[in-house]
């Protein structure tokens, strides 16, 4: 039985390398590259003959990826793409049968540790949060961030994983922190396609990174394509490393290090990644490795055939300048080994890995077999005893002769059993039942688990902490309780940092950070460029290496930016790593009720439909905001704070204990009781909402005006659901477009709190019209919600009701 291979690389860094110990290196190299071709070329056959679903492999990038090992030490980052299959074998992050048990989509995390079979084959992850939620040791692990299947996705956390080396070496506070770095001294490794570098991200990251100066090296695995696509038609000059010359550092400028270097020259390689990551590592310069004249052999992915698109002659070259062939080449020649010890060694690696292949497959197949066994047998026991015998026997023995039966297979004959006997009440169907509904706890566990990471640590656990006043407690600017809360956390907690657009020197647009900066220092309160998508990948990069980011986007608008990172990278981070990885980053922003077509600010049903994964807290006022700051920074999940962009100025009362107090996440709150219409908003509409309801209460009518305070989770404690007993009747109001965030909470009402069965009235949402609001109090008049609507539209519910007491207005 093949044992898991954990090799890790030997380097080439001692003068008295005798020639038999560098054979033997560059040997071991060999076999782990060819291991790593041969499951390529297995598993493309696997995927082709139907065993596996999809297949995209890194073969024809092997050679660079044995040099790059050879720099990657204990304490180090990758932030990759799927080619990367021999760098993880090399530095024993994975292993070859942890690579064909994720092809074959294994849910289970000892054999895919990376995904749990949640992600295609070749998507990395080592696992950092240890059982208890506590982190592991990642200055003494090799640490791979997990991967994305978005072209250029990563580039962002790879700014920030590298970042955090800078704030460890640099702030002498930090060193407490011994778990996550050794002084600074750990090198993020970027990797990304050719093609990939068309993308914003990328050059965004490489810009930020060259402003920053952190130890960053990012290699670009040129293979002249991407997917169909020649360089001619990605990059100008069809060469990345020849038009980011400018950011070459030279005396007296900050920049970059920039090689060149071709992916089949395993020497030359090994050179250039000893010295760009020496370079690196110790003087936090980045480093662009551009490695090129790299092939595809099987073509992109399973999904088509490179014949298609390559000439004859490429296609011939790249045979030729295989890289693993001419390592072969160049070893003979140089008397490294002979072509007879490399037929055997090549011999042995073939059968080494058909055997990790099998064993992985018959390992998931073993498992679902015993599961196929269990439930047939039991849709027999329960077919002797129903008149639909034939029909279930039909069933079972369907599932018995099933080629390659999945757990859906065996879930889905179970449940049409299920369907034909409902008129059945005997011991056989119940067994059956039993059975079934613990094979779905298990499957929702397997599939559905783990959004968030639920740890003792999770911000739901942190303890309610009451806001105290005393009698004469001061009355503040909205700001400046913010600002007091942010001061007492900074002070409590040095892994706090904040950084974003204007947020260092001026302490944010808004002043809530005012004054930090010079008290904090500016490597804990700091300015960035104008760059949404790396400040938010900034963010996670450090969050993920043990600190406690406050990424600021100026404008709830401008978070579009980097919706990318947010939805496909930090929302799916613990999902896609069953639980193994999290992000714990908040982002501070401000929107709601301000003018303007790119400054109106409420883009909720766009943030409602990817950021699930996210907290997404909308506070009313600043001292919810401060609560709920207080809570999220004692938590270790991701979050979305939008404060509301007009009440910096209003005056609110300052808690004794502001940076204490803690807001639960999910506790909605009653801020007028009602008996007649119960509605539901949040932010700065409440504001509006509360005005309305002193208008209708001349009126006569009384509205129960309830604030879930966060969208996600909302209202754990049915308390809008509890108000329709009342009430029976609901209006939803948002500042989005009409069917967005108020659809939502509509649908949260009416169907999770069963608040349909109280309801006498159809339920009803007052939304902002469907184009974005024009600039000027009138466009906003007529745009959004205003008192007036909100009136008219409670009256009118009212009016259906009793139209005799409450006669129409128009
Ligand atoms: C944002 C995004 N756009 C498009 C794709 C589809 N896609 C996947 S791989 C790929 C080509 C990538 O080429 P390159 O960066 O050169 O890497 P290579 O596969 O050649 O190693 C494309 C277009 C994607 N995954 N993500
Ligand atoms: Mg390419």
């Amino acid at each position: 039985m093949p044992g898991t291979t954990i090799r890790a690389t030997s380097k080439f860094n001692t003068a008295e390398l005798s020639f038999d110990d560098f054979k033997k290196i560059v040997i071991d190299d060999y076999r782990i590259g060819f291991e790593s071709r041969q499951a390529s070329l297995i598993g493309r056959r696997e995927v082709l003959t139907g065993k596996a679903k999809f297949g995209i492999f890194g073969d024809g990038k092997e050679v660079a990826q044995l040099a790059m090992a050879k720099a990657f030490r204990a304490g180090d980052w990758r932030a990759g793409y799927y080619r990367d299959q021999t760098f993880m074998f090399a530095t024993g992050m994975s292993n070859l049968k942890e690579f064909f048990a994720q092809l074959y989509a294994n849910p289970d995390i000892e054999k895919d540790p990376a995904s749990a079979g949640r992600q295609m084959n070749c998507h990395y992850a080592t696992r950092f949060i240890n059982a208890d939620g506590s982190w592991v040791n990642q200055a003494e692990t090799m640490n791979c961030s997990s991967d994305i299947s978005t072209t250029g996705g990563h580039m962002p956390r790879l700014l920030g994983l590298a970042y955090a080396s800078k704030l460890y070496r640099q702030n002498k506070e930090l060193e407490y922190l011994e778990q996550f770095s050794v002084n600074g001294n750990e090198v993020a490794f970027g990797t990304i396609g050719n093609g990939s570098t068309s993308e914003g991200l990328f050059f965004e990251t490489f810009n930020a990174a060259g402003v920053l100066q952190v130890p960053m090296a990012i290699s670009v695995w040129d293979d002249a394509y991407a997917i169909s696509v020649p360089a001619k038609l990605q990059t100008t000059k069809e060469d990345i490393s020849e038009i980011l010359k400018g950011f070459q550092r030279e005396k007296e400028t900050n920049g970059y290090e920039i090689f060149k270097v071709r992916g089949w020259d395993y020497i030359a390689l090994c050179e250039t990644y000893e010295r760009a990551i020496a370079l690196c590592r110790e003087q936090h310069v980045p480093v662009l490795i551009h490695v090129v004249e790299m092939t595809q052999p099987q073509g992109h992915s399973t999904s088509g055939s490179h014949e298609r698109y390559k000439t004859k002659d490429r296609l011939t070259w790249e045979d030729d300048h295989d890289c693993l062939l001419k390592m072969r080449e160049w070893m003979i020649a140089s008397a490294i080994s002979t072509e007879a010890e490399l037929d055997e060694l090549e011999t042995e690696a073939k059968k080494y890995v058909r055997e990790c292949q099998r064993e992985a497959a018959s390992e998931l197949l073993g498992v679902i077999n015993t599961e196929l066994d269990e439930a047939a047998k039991l849709i027999d026991e329960l077919a002797y005893n129903v008149a639909a015998k034939d029909e279930l026997l039909d069933i079972s023995s369907a599932l018995r002769s099933s080629y390659d039966a999945g757990r859906k297979d065996i879930i889905a004959a179970i449940r049409k059993t299920l369907r034909i006997t409902t008129r059945e009440n005997s011991a056989e169907r119940q067994s059956l039942l039993n059975w079934f509904n613990a094979e779905m706890v298990k499957n929702d566990e397997r599939f559905n688990s783990k959004l968030f990471t639920d740890t003792p640590q999770s911000p739901l656990n942190v303890p309610v902490v009451a806001a105290i006043y005393s009698d004469d407690a001061r009355l503040l600017d909205g700001r400046e309780v913010l600002n007091a809360c942010f001061d007492i956390n900074f002070d409590r907690d040095k892994s706090i940092v904040a950084f974003g657009e204007d947020v260092g020197a001026i302490g944010d647009v808004n002043q809530g950070f005012a004054g930090l900066q010079n008290k904090y220092g500016d490597l804990r309160i700091t300015d960035t460029g104008i760059r949404e998508a790396t400040i938010i990948g900034q963010g996670m990069g450090l969050a993920m290496r043990g600190l406690r980011p406050i990424a600021e986007i100026q404008y709830l608008d401008y978070l579009i930016y980097a919706m990318t990172v947010l939805s496909d990278d930090i929302a799916s981070l613990s999902y896609r790593t069953r639980g193994g990885q999290k992000a714990p980053l908040i982002i501070r922003t401000r929107g709601h009720r301000l003018e303007g077509i790119w400054h109106s600010g409420s883009p909720m049903g766009l943030i409602l439909n990817s950021m699930r994964g996210f907290h997404i807290c909308v506070p009313r006022n600043m001292t919810q905001a401060a609560g709920m700051y207080n809570t999220l920074l004692r938590g270790d999940e991701p979050a979305l704070v939008i404060e509301s962009l007009n009440g910096y100025r209003l005056k609110e009362k300052l808690p004794d204990n502001v940076g204490e107090f803690t807001v639960p996440l999910g506790k909605a709150e009653i801020l007028r009781n009602g008996a007649d219409v119960t509605v539901v908003s949040y932010g700065s509409t409440l504001r509006i909402v509360l005005e309305a309801a002193a208008e209708l209460e001349k009126m006569d009518i009384h509205i129960e005006v309830i604030d879930p305070q966060t969208l996600y989770p909302f209202d754990t404690e049915n308390v809008c659901g509890d108000s329709l007993k009342k009430t029976s009747k609901l209006l939803v109001i948002d500042e989005d477009v009409p069917g967005a965030a108020s659809a939502y909470i509509t649908q949260k009402i009416v169907e999770t709190e069963n608040g349909y069965y109280s309801l006498d009235a159809q339920p009803r949402t007052l939304t902002a019209k469907e184009h974005r609001p024009p600039y000027g109090s009138d466009g906003d008049y007529f745009s959004k919600p205003s008192i007036d609507d909100i009136i008219e539209a409670v009256y009118a519910m009212m009016n259906e009701a009793n139209p005799a007491k409450y006669p129409a207005i128009f």
